[in-house]
């Protein structure tokens, strides 16, 4: 199955059949090898992982990325990068989260590195996944480094105005992040209180780490739920959580 030029339509295809999807995210600056690398991505996508995410905010060079990528090569579900900054760009993968971190105070990472990056992109003829990114609560290294204003884990008016406002401006997934390692992840009370306003799809990450947590997002209305750290540190609990979201 090739994938390149096709991850949009075989994400939307998915969350129309009502499907509720897992992105398994490997950061390529915690793999210690390709070995490690291979047994996790297969056991990953053995269980059903939708897509692999590969991106970090720290340490990944694009010869890791493209070397991460192309050990990914032999499953057939879409490589999407995730990236932080625009040294995250190989024609290697499937497609691009083509972010924008909204509530960020520094333009660079609103439309700033988005300018430098679109000509590239152009260039290696990657797909490009329009995608409001949002820090709440913890925030993590991603708020740290993009400069947030984070909105408070208790805040759903203005998570969900942050919605409307990408929903607005034609963006097609809010990824909702509450940091990579966060101790407590999104709320699923803010996850409702979002989907009484906007039906557009929400990607939730951050400090996901258990299967009852991740079926609490799921059941509040999330449409993707992603997974780092668990993966590398109990591929077993992230298998939990792949087989609890897609027995749904
Ligand atoms: C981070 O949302 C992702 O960008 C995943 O977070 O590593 O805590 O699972 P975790």
């Amino acid at each position: 199955m090739k994938l390149k030029g096709k991850v949009k339509k075989y994400l939307m295809d998915k969350l129309n059949d009502n499907e509720k999807l897992h992105f398994s995210l490997l950061d390529p600056f915690k793999i210690n090898s390709s070995e490690e690398l291979k047994y996790i991505a297969k056991n990953l996508y053995n269980v059903g992982t939708d897509a692999f995410l590969i991106g970090g905010t720290l340490g990944v060079s694009k010869d890791k990325l493209d070397f991460v990528i192309s050990l990914l090569d032999d499953y057939e579900i879409p490589k999407i990068i995730f990236p932080s900054n625009i040294n995250l760009l190989s024609e290697k993968a499937d497609a691009l989260l083509f972010l924008s971190l909204l509530n960020s105070d520094d333009i660079y990472y609103v439309i700033g590195a988005q300018i430098v990056a679109a000509p590239i992109i152009k260039m290696l003829q990657i797909e490009v996944i329009p995608t409001a990114y949002v820090i709440v609560g913890h925030g993590g290294t991603a708020a740290h480094i993009g400069k947030a204003r984070v909105i408070p884990y208790d805040n759903f008016e203005l998570a969900t105005a942050y919605t409307l406002a990408a929903e607005y401006l034609g963006m097609d997934f809010v990824y909702l992040e509450a940091g990579s390692g966060a101790p407590e992840p999104i709320r699923p009370e803010m996850i409702s209180f979002i989907k009484k306003a906007s039906s557009i799809p929400l990607i939730i990450g951050g400090g996901i780490r258990s299967v009852e947590v991740a079926l609490k997002l799921v059941e509040a209305g999330a449409n993707i739920i992603v997974t780092g750290n668990i993966i590398e540190r109990d591929v077993d609990k992230a298998i939990k959580i792949i087989r609890g979201i897609k027995n749904k």
